[in-house]
């Protein structure tokens, strides 16, 4: 089958390259050397789509494609540009197609309709957002928060392994986060292609997904605090061990999300010190990832780990404290965007179902400032965050074609307006 949009496999191939590790896997932190590469080759691909690319104050790549008669024409003119994009940075030792996907689909979009002749009654802006997944400094999307007015100055604060403050890091990629407020925007609509990073579709043989809502999260720190002591000479019930309560803690908030549907609860890093065989350890610090499409199941879940931890103080005899690192609450996706990508998915041909997101994604920054669209294609496996992550070559054009016709149809007039 002749691809209607060539360059997209290419360009997830060579923007895949950058950050690549020994094992296969990307690790493509923001505000990196590798950052740095990926932007220029955006920029570069952006530019040859047609589009003028600028840098706002948080690093988002933004790339306008304004229409050719705009504010001077005299015509009713609605200036509030159509999003489209995601972000190109990775986890740690992350996959290809993860963000990039939708990014590169954007802007291939454009340039199919440039080349096309389509004229937008309105701007379209294609953006990379910066440093969506936070696994750099811990605080995640400062990019779409910036984009969305939702950007916290304590996230500006906070650290990577080797104590850089993400602050210090925009500074010195010669940003200004002092300045975080110009990047806001007044949105129409945003559009985000993404990959699953589950099996939903793969299992339903479906090849597009109108995602309905993406679930809320909140991350935390929890820091337990025991007494090292001698792991021999000190008797079971003398002990103020952080390890055990640590343990207990993880196996309670396991069990409560488990108790609960679309709820999931994961502790992906766990440090112990001073972290010798023979010593009972002094502190246990750990990461709670936890999401829900329902945010009155996370507060649930965390009131009653309030309670479990003062539980947990008195008969372990040591001292429990939680942080607050990232919050964000569930978003839906709008139903006319979603019912567009539905049609047009029966319009080409390809199967397509609703399913909600687990994951969580830059659009739901967009949250109440404007219509979210969001479509999903199958990951394989359903595997995503890892080097394994893969969309086929086939899927990947599916997904960008959908992409593309929804482009095409918002920027033809806003969704809201359109009856
Ligand atoms: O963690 C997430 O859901 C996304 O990959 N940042
Ligand atoms: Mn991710
Ligand atoms: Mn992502």
């Amino acid at each position: 089958m002749k691809e209607e949009m060539p360059l997209l496999w290419d360009h997830l191939q060579e923007l895949s390259r950058i950050g690549r590790n020994a094992d296969g896997s990307i690790t493509r932190f923001p505000f990196t050397e590798e950052d740095r590469q990926a932007e220029a080759l955006l920029w570069r691909y952006m530019e040859e789509a047609g589009i003028s690319v600028s840098r706002d104050a948080a690093g988002n790549l933004i790339g306008r494609w304004e229409p050719a008669d705009g504010p001077e024409s005299g015509q009713e003119y609605d200036a509030r540009p159509l999003v489209a994009g995601s972000h190109y940075d990775t986890v740690l030792e992350g996959g290809a197609f993860d963000g990039c996907l939708g990014l590169l689909a954007a802007i291939e979009s454009v340039r199919c309709l440039r080349e096309e002749g389509f004229r937008p009654a309105r701007p379209v802006w294609v953006v990379g957002f910066k440093d969506e997944e936070g696994n750099r400094f811990g605080y995640g999307m400062i990019g779409s928060r910036s984009m969305c007015g939702k950007a916290e100055p304590e996230g500006l604060s906070s650290r990577d392994e080797s104590g850089i403050t993400l602050g210090d890091a925009m500074r010195a990629s010669g940003l200004d986060p002092g300045r975080l407020d110009t990047c806001r925007i007044e949105p129409a609509a945003m559009l985000e292609l993404h990959i699953e990073q589950g099996s939903v579709l793969e299992e339903s043989g479906c090849t597009v997904g109108a995602v309905e809502g993406i679930a809320g999260l909140e991350r935390y720190t929890v820091r337990i605090e025991g007494c090292s002591a001698h792991a021999g000479a000190t008797p079971m019930g003398a002990r103020r061990d952080p390890v055990p309560a640590m343990s207990r803690w993880i196996l309670k908030v396991t069990e409560l999300a488990r108790q609960r549907e679309n709820c999931v609860a994961t502790v992906g890093c766990v440090e112990v010190r001073p972290g010798a065989c023979n010593i009972i350890c002094q502190s246990a610090e750990f990461s709670l990832d936890i999401r829900s499409v329902r945010d009155a199941d996370i507060r649930e879940i965390m009131e009653e780990m309030a309670h479990f931890e003062a539980e947990l103080e008195h008969t372990e005899r040591v001292r429990i404290t939680r942080t607050l690192e990232q919050a964000l609450p569930a978003a839906p996706c709008d139903g006319r965007l979603r019912e567009m990508a539905e049609r047009i998915c029966r319009e080409q041909g390809l199967a397509c179902r609703r399913l909600m997101s687990g994951a969580g994604h830059d659009s739901m920054n967009f949250s109440g400032l404007c219509p979210i669209g969001m479509i999903f294609v199958p990951s394989k496996d359903g595997l995503s965050h890892r080097r394994e992550e893969y969309t086929s070559r086939e899927d990947c054009q599916a997904g960008a074609i959908v992409l593309r016709e929804m482009i095409r149809e918002c920027a033809a007039g806003a969704p809201e307006e359109r009856e």
